[in-house]
């Protein structure tokens, strides 16, 4: 039995060649029946204590022997057995770090904590407890469809392995690949973008610690703001325990084994999901008091960091914003210069848009002393956040015929021959290593990684994108949604997973279920089945597999949580009989069972409270703590 704590980061082949070293062992030791090895990480020096307690299980006598080597701790049992006689090895292990409640000595905790532990079969029952109220929870329940509901519960138990109640408090955000493997080592992106209403609904005090953990880092991404000469906060592309920048500046191509540029620094709207998650949060969970003190500060920072950087140009007589890419990263750069970033990258404004004009509504909730806490922290001012709103107007997004282009310049690129590269490559995926392969630039083609103009409408809803660019003074836009859906899916290769949950939610809005259900198999098996050929032993997709689950509540489930009541108008696809899960929204308790006749809703509470629910866009006063039935 072994304690091993000589591991190092091996698990991607592209990557070996890279530091793999990332732990110093301390010191090992080795008892009668304990193991203790310390080490310690060797740049952000935390110290991390594993331990084991072995016992020996049956009747036979065993000798351990104890083994030490640098960072590895071991005891080596003998016995001579006889036939029909079972000798057994149980071994229980503790693991503890420096920054668990920032304990002074993790070995001793690792100690006391395997002196404390009874048997295996005691930890078991306890994680089984545990394990059946996280179940409980959150468990979506679907019927006629075993392979769907086998894959949301993978998603959604792989996200608790990643973020769970027993990490709430921990100073630890959401990395896109979970903590599953190397790739991207561990950084935070935009992807809790598509992972925090998961957490919104079931865990709000997750979602709540994830958001804290932005929260601790606003003065780092004050100073980022600072250093481009912007105001308020810029959120860096990714980032790690210090919250500065640490997207790489140059990306190898394994088709060509060349190094080149790597611009995806100025994905600047990660800036704005940490808006919307923290609108999102509040929205949902009406946790008034993190919004007061840590929620509005943040958004409001945010918001202020896009007006400083947004320029008044008088030629369109609307404000620009500079140097940005959106979410698609083959578009890093205008393809005739050398600068990297775009102007008015369409997902980038509107988001602006947003957050400008929601400030307001922030504000609004705020009580006095809230607002006067701000005024003095931040000199935030009513007359800042009405220039907020009217900038918010001013923005430039450029139209074409209904089509919104995905940033300035992007209607004068060329088109490419997808039918060809789908014959002779197969696998168009990566299609920015292809064209780099035959010596093209994919800044130059009209052909994105994944939905970029279309995020918006994922975020936001068609209606709300309608009504942002009619009080913009673009006008009413016909068929706004479907005109662009068609236009950009065609352009687009789906290099990140991402990119299938958008197109499949955006597919159902519009009634086109078969799209739609064959970009939600495809997102619902990525990881399962590996659809890049490879990523997931680099970790799993934290993102993918939140919206998934959260996607059979939504797009299926007909679930809305955007206004201020629950709305349900549920579509199953043809498979699914049924479908059942429970969320809180608003401190209170929702269960839904719903089948293709039916939807039948329990809100938990007394008897004698009423709560306003819309189903099938009609809005009934429900009673708490009893069945209620509606016929669809
Ligand atoms: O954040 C994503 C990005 O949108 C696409 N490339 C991978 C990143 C991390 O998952």
């Amino acid at each position: 039995a072994a304690v091993n704590g000589a591991v190092i980061n091996d698990g991607v082949e592209r990557y070996r060649d890279l530091e793999q070293q990332h732990l110093t062992p301390v010191d090992q030791s080795a008892g009668d029946d304990t193991l203790l090895v310390r080490v310690r990480t060797r740049e952000s020096d935390v110290e991390i204590a594993a331990g084991a307690r072995i016992a020996v299980v049956g009747d036979g006598k065993t000798n351990p022997e104890p083994g030490l080597a640098r960072g590895r701790a071991e005891l080596w049992f003998s016995a001579a057995g006889q036939k029909n006689q079972s000798i057994g090895l149980e071994k229980l292990a503790a693991l503890c770090t420096s920054n668990d409640d920032n304990t002074e000595s993790p070995a001793a905790r690792v100690f006391s904590a395997l002196e404390n532990a009874r048997s295996f079969d005691a930890l078991k029952s306890a994680s089984i407890n545990e394990w059946s109220r996280l179940w409980q929870e959150m468990d979506i329940q679907v019927s006629g469809d075993r392979f769907s509901q086998k894959m949301l519960r993978l998603h959604m138990y792989h996200l608790l392995v990643t973020a769970s109640p027993r990490s709430t408090g921990l100073d630890a955000g959401m990395p896109a690949r979970g903590l599953h493997g190397e790739a991207y080592r561990g950084h935070i992106f935009w992807d809790e973008l598509f992972v925090m209403p998961f957490y919104d609904l079931h865990f709000a005090e997750i979602a709540r610690s994830l958001l804290m953990y932005r929260f601790r880092r606003l003065d780092a991404a004050r100073d980022y703001a600072r250093q481009h000469g912007f105001s308020g906060a810029m959120f860096p592309w990714q980032s790690g325990r210090t919250g500065i920048e640490q997207t790489q500046t140059v990306h190898l191509n394994p088709m060509t084994g060349h190094w080149g540029p790597d611009n995806s620094s100025l994905q600047r709207h990660v800036s704005l999901a940490v808006a919307f998650n923290t609108w999102q949060y509040f929205h949902i969970t009406h946790d008034l008091e993190f919004l007061e003190n840590f929620g509005a500060e943040m958004f409001f920072e945010i918001c202020r960091f896009w007006a400083s950087k947004a320029r008044w140009d008088k030629t369109p007589g609307r404000y620009r914003i500079h140097e940005v890419m959106g979410p698609d990263e083959f578009h890093e750069k205008d393809p005739d210069k050398e600068q990297g970033g775009l102007t008015d990258n369409a997902y980038t404004n509107l988001m602006v848009h947003w957050a400008l004009t929601r400030a307001r509504q922030i504000y609004r909730h705020l009580g006095n002393g809230a607002r006067d806490a701000l005024a003095e922290k931040i000199g935030l001012s009513v007359s800042e956040i009405e220039q907020w709103a009217q900038m918010a107007q001013k923005l430039n997004i450029v139209i074409c015929d209904g089509l919104i282009a995905q940033f300035d310049g992007y209607f004068s690129l060329k088109e490419l021959d997808w039918d060809y590269y789908r014959r002779t490559y197969g696998d168009i995926h990566r299609m920015d290593r292809i064209l780099k392969k035959e010596g093209k630039n994919p800044d130059a083609y009209k052909a994105a990684k994944q939905a970029d103009v279309l995020m918006a409408f994922f975020n936001l809803g068609e209606d709300e994108i309608q009504k942002m660019l009619a009080s913009m003074g673009y006008g009413s836009l016909d068929n706004l949604l479907e005109k662009n859906f068609d236009y950009y899916m065609a352009r687009t290769s789906h290099g990140s997973t991402l990119s299938r949950v958008v197109h499949a939610a955006l597919a159902q809005c519009l009634g086109r279920k078969d799209i739609a259900w064959r970009f939600y198999q495809e997102a619902l098996s990525s990881d399962y089945i590996d659809i890049q050929g490879g990523t997931t032993k680099e970790g799993i997709h934290t993102g993918v597999m939140a919206a998934t689950v959260l996607m059979a509540m939504t797009i299926y489930g007909g679930l809305r949580t955007d206004k201020d009541i629950l709305a349900i108008d549920p579509a199953l696809p043809g498979r699914w009989e049924n479908i059942s899960f429970g969320l809180w929204f608003r401190k209170h308790r929702y269960g839904f069972e719903i089948t293709k006749n039916n939807v039948i809703l329990v809100i938990e509470g007394p008897e004698d409270k009423v709560v306003p629910v819309e189903v099938k866009g009609k809005t009934h006063q429900v009673s708490c703590g009893v069945k209620t039935e509606f016929p669809l």
